[in-house]
């Protein structure tokens, strides 16, 4: 493959058009304001300033500016997880009533945790009245990842119908951490634009050593950069019902923070990213979207950014071995039915999803293999 065929494939299928994105972006965060705004003002835990996460705020976004993420911080202090003397876990009963039960094992999957709050915080709360009934985020000491989500949920729906914003709809809530809203964009744009709000616990967590991150003897990322992150730590968010997850989202945008020289000599990580971002929607067709995301591919160019330290080995020239090594790797993964979490490598970002669909994935992937220009230009 040579550059000038990339470089074509990403001027005409991978780019976004800067005017349509510049008119789309306004038009969110307008209403995006609004919604926590109102939010904020109706339960004053949910603050009203976002975080700005995922790949738009990356430069990662491909083809439309159609999808927007924002994380919504629970004003609580730094808090750290209390698993490791917890003999408890939460389910809920036949009445659907969230009960607190006695565990035997306290074994807990790796990457999630029960979240107490202190004593001090629940009492002002309840004094200010704003934990009672459909208010209550918590359940004796503890927050409770579904009565965020839940409430959250609430809140931003109430604020879609009073505020008479129209033309947007607060979907049904899922599984995932986030309350997703349509926005139909209006004159002069067109289409639906979608917007996740996650709720989130900056807890600023420390990278100990048993978290695997950074790895000793790795050379990438520079030191600067590993100190920074160090500094920022990880935060949690609301993944399952009962349990915190880690969330990387905010040490992720750093890394990518300048992960690309631009000076002298230009490194083309961010692009080959893109490219592979492009590739994966011929990979998975809109049945199989679910199964392969954006976020495996991300820890992928993460990982290869790893084993491929040097900046020399990121250059204009290497794009295409680049797209080969990484849709290696990701073949490798699948055949493992593991993909390690960069920076938490123990959590196998496989482990939800469907393994069958993965490996009709895979045969796609294999077809691109085989023939990489053939399959770019016949496709696109
Ligand atoms: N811990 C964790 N975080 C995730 C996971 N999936 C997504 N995220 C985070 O949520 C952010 C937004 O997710 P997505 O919208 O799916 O991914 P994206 O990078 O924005 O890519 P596109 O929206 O598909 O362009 C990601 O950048 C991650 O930080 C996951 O499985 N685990
Ligand atoms: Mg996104």
């Amino acid at each position: 493959m040579d550059y000038a065929l990339l470089n074509r494939f990403y001027g005409d299928h991978v780019q976004m058009n800067k005017v349509e994105t510049a008119r789309n972006i306004k038009q969110v965060m307008r209403i995006v304001r609004k919604i926590l705004d109102h939010v904020h003002k109706k339960d004053r835990r949910f603050k009203r300033k976002p975080l700005r996460v995922g790949s738009y705020y990356t430069h990662l976004k491909v083809s439309k500016a159609d999808e927007f993420d924002f994380s919504v911080v629970l004003d609580v202090p730094p808090l750290d997880w209390c698993n490791d003397d917890s003999s408890y876990i939460y389910e809920f009963n036949k009445k659907d009533q969230l009960v607190k039960k006695v565990s035997t094992a306290a074994d807990l999957p790796i990457e999630k945790g029960l979240i107490s709050l202190p004593d001090n915080i629940i009492q002002q709360w309840n004094r200010d009245g704003i934990n009672d009934d459909e208010a209550c985020l918590t359940f004796d000491d503890d927050i409770i990842p579904i009565m965020v989500k839940k409430r959250f949920k609430a809140l931003v729906s109430e604020a879609v119908n009073e505020l008479d914003i129209e033309n947007v709809d607060a979907k049904r809530l899922t599984d995932s951490p986030a309350t997703t809203l349509t926005i139909n964009l209006t004159k002069p744009a067109n289409g639906d634009v979608s917007v996740d709000l996650t709720p989130l616990i900056e807890s600023r967590s420390t990278f100990v050593e048993f978290l695997g991150w950074p790895r000793p003897g790795s050379q990438w990322p520079p030191k600067k950069k590993v100190d920074e992150i160090k500094e920022m730590g990880f935060n949690d968010i609301a993944k399952d019902k009962y349990y915190w997850t880690y969330s990387f989202a905010s040490c992720e945008k750093k890394l990518l923070d300048g992960i690309d020289n631009i000076e002298e000599n230009p490194t083309f990580r961010k692009m080959s990213e893109k490219i592979m971002k492009k590739l994966k929607e011929k990979w998975c067709p809109k049945s199989m979207k679910q199964e392969l995301t954006s976020y495996h591919l991300l820890n992928i160019l993460f990982w290869e950014c790893e084993r491929y330290p040097q900046d020399s080995e990121w250059s204009e020239d290497h794009v295409d071995t680049k797209l080969i090594s990484m849709s290696e790797r990701l073949l490798e993964c699948i055949r493992k039915n593991n993909l390690p979490q960069y920076f938490h490598p123990r959590v196998n970002l496989f482990s939800t999803k469907k393994i069958d669909v993965l490996n009709q994935v895979a045969k796609n992937i294999q077809q691109f293999l085989r023939k990489p220009v053939s399959y770019i230009q016949r496709y696109y």
